[in-house]
């Protein structure tokens, strides 16, 4: 009824000499397809509604005009209600508007067992804007490129909460595939379990100008031969900011590889991904001009020649602030690996408890140039383990105009510094380095002993505290005046009301200071109060930092 209404509607626009935009409310496969085909050369803009239920096809927009087209679900509908099944025939979405600038936006809705050359899940090409929100592209498989999702020459693309798993490629991009585009943002979405031949088992992007990839969780992806994770190249600038990359697998890149003019790396978490023939086993930079490397938390990942943890290649700046770079194992070098042509800044990094077969371990850094500068500042390099190699935490090749060193605690660093001091070979007492707990104990030699003047000297630690004094050596700030949120009014006791306060926030999923409360500081909560007295911050990393007082 709706779409006879529409239709009817959409005669009158085209014998009117002002086009509007069309509505298309949808229940069943061919009226999908019949909508496709009509939207695609009416001469407006058009938005198609589907109601929840399952449609089997193959269906496609072919446009003939350069109008907008939006692929929604029905009000009250939820994401992944609406389920487009290709049968693994061909295809589930091709929208096809090469060479127009068309736009097309497309929400909540899910698309599986496609089958195609590109773009198993979803094909799309234009040059216009390309929005894609809260969809599922699941266990659709290609030939070619982009498993879950194929997007070719939009000049501008947003791809939002999405949920791309399971899907595979025979080349690259198992989940995404981003062919060229100026400003891109992919932020919020779930990216796992995806496989390809070649690069990025999870997302592969070519040839984009700005890329924005921002709270992505990329997870259990695997390129047999390439990349594991999440493969970038020829891009001029990306901001890679607060993503989670966990057991990603790849032949020569395990988590992440980027090839970018400008790298902004910033908060994210790169855990447990495994490079297994050639590579870095967490992150790899390269074909770099500036680099601003900070506050992420790179750990137990494992390469294979170049670096366990990092490796970066940059021609002018990298800017190296505020990480741990822990556990990783690597043959030439297991920490970090840093090549920088011009000027290096190392400052409050921890770089513990890595492993090498070959050479280095904690970081091994190339000055080719003999006008490099190297700043290494309030770093702990520590407990790093090489099976072959004489230097365990620092090996500097290449000689440098100038290279200091100071407030930093290693053992042993084959490196000609022209200025050095405060440089200490002492244990930094960590917290619980077995578990993964790399901030100070309360008697560690680090705190407040960094270095105050030290250049691009980070204002905040990596949980986000400020320094407390004299900056402390490492990524870690000791804090232990912080009380537990659960205690309103601060007076290091939880009381009966104020845990049930907390506990019904969490139990109804309310926040509580903008944050979701998560279900260890409620346990830690449940405890203190259930022992019935005062409580204590031990420094430790959060929540274990609050312990009833013995
Ligand atoms: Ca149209
Ligand atoms: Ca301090
Ligand atoms: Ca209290």
């Amino acid at each position: 009824m709706k779409l006879t209404l529409t239709l009817f509607t959409l005669t009158f626009i085209l014998l009117s000499t002002h086009v509007q935009a069309a509505e298309f409310h949808v229940s069943t496969s061919e009226a999908f397809q019949a909508a496709l085909a009509t939207a695609a050369n009416n001469g407006g803009d058009d938005s198609i509604f589907l109601a929840a239920g399952m449609y089997y096809g193959n269906f496609r927009y072919l446009a003939e005009e350069a109008n907008a087209l939006s692929i929604q679900t029905e009000d009250g509908v939820q994401p992944g209600e609406v389920v487009l099944d290709g049968g693994k025939l061909a295809y589930v979405l091709m929208i096809g508007a090469e060479d127009l600038e068309a736009d097309f936006f497309i929400q909540g809705i899910r698309c599986q067992n496609g089958d195609a050359i590109n773009g198993g899940g979803l094909s799309i090409l234009t040059k216009g804007y390309v929005e894609i929100r809260d969809c599922f592209f699941v266990e659709n498989i290609v030939t070619g490129r982009g498993g879950g999702v194929y997007i070719s020459n939009a000049s501008t693309i947003t791809f939002t909460g999405n949920t791309v798993t399971g899907n595979s490629s025979d080349y690259h991009g198992g989940g995404l595939y981003i062919y060229k585009g100026s400003l891109i943002t992919i932020s919020g979405n779930t990216i796992a379990r995806n496989t390809c031949e070649k690069d990025g088992g999870g997302a592969f992007v070519y040839g984009v100008a700005t890329v924005s990839f921002l709270y992505n969780t990329i997870t259990k992806n695997n390129g047999s031969n390439g990349s594991g994770g999440l493969c970038m190249l020829d891009i001029s600038k990306v901001i890679f900011l607060e993503n989670t990359i966990i057991e990603n697998k790849g032949a020569h890149n395990g988590g992440v590889k980027l090839s970018a003019s400008t790298v902004e790396f910033i908060k994210n978490t790169i855990t447990g991904n495994n490079s297994d023939s050639s590579g870095c086993g967490g992150v790899e930079l390269e074909n770099s001009t500036n680099v601003i490397f900070t506050d992420n938390i790179v750990n137990n990942n494992s390469g294979f020649s170049c670096g366990g943890g990092v490796s970066i290649v940059a021609y002018s700046k990298v800017t190296f602030t505020g990480n741990t770079i822990t556990e990783n194992k690597g043959s030439v070098c297991g920490g970090a690996r840093i090549n920088s042509r011009k000027i290096l800044y190392l400052i409050n990094n921890t770089i513990s408890n890595n492993y090498s077969t070959n050479k280095t371990v904690g970081l091994y850094l190339l000055i080719p140039e003999t006008t490099g500068i190297f700043h290494m500042h309030n770093n702990i390099i520590f407990n790093n383990i090489s099976q072959n190699g004489d230097y365990n935490d620092i090996y500097i090749e290449g000689f440098g105009e100038k290279l200091t060193a100071h407030n930093n605690i290693f053992s042993n660093a084959k490196a000609l510094w022209t200025d050095a001091s405060n440089n200490r070979d002492i244990d930094p007492l960590f917290f619980d380095p077995d578990n993964n707990d790399f901030h100070l104990k309360p008697n560690s030699p680090c705190i407040n002993a960094g270095n105050p003047n030290a250049p691009v000297l980070p204002e905040f630690d990596l949980d986000g505290n400020p320094r407390i004094g004299l900056p402390d050596i490492g990524a870690y700030e000791f804090s232990n005046a912080t009380t537990h949120p659960a205690d309103i009014d601060n007076n290091w006791t939880i009381d009966a009301s104020e845990f049930q306060t907390y506990n019904s926030y969490w139990k109804t999923g309310q926040l509580w200071n903008d944050t979701l409360i998560p279900i260890n500081y409620v346990t830690i909560a449940g405890w203190i109060y259930k022992k019935g007295q005062q409580y204590g911050n031990t420094g430790a990393g959060k929540p274990q930092c609050w312990v009833p007082n013995e």
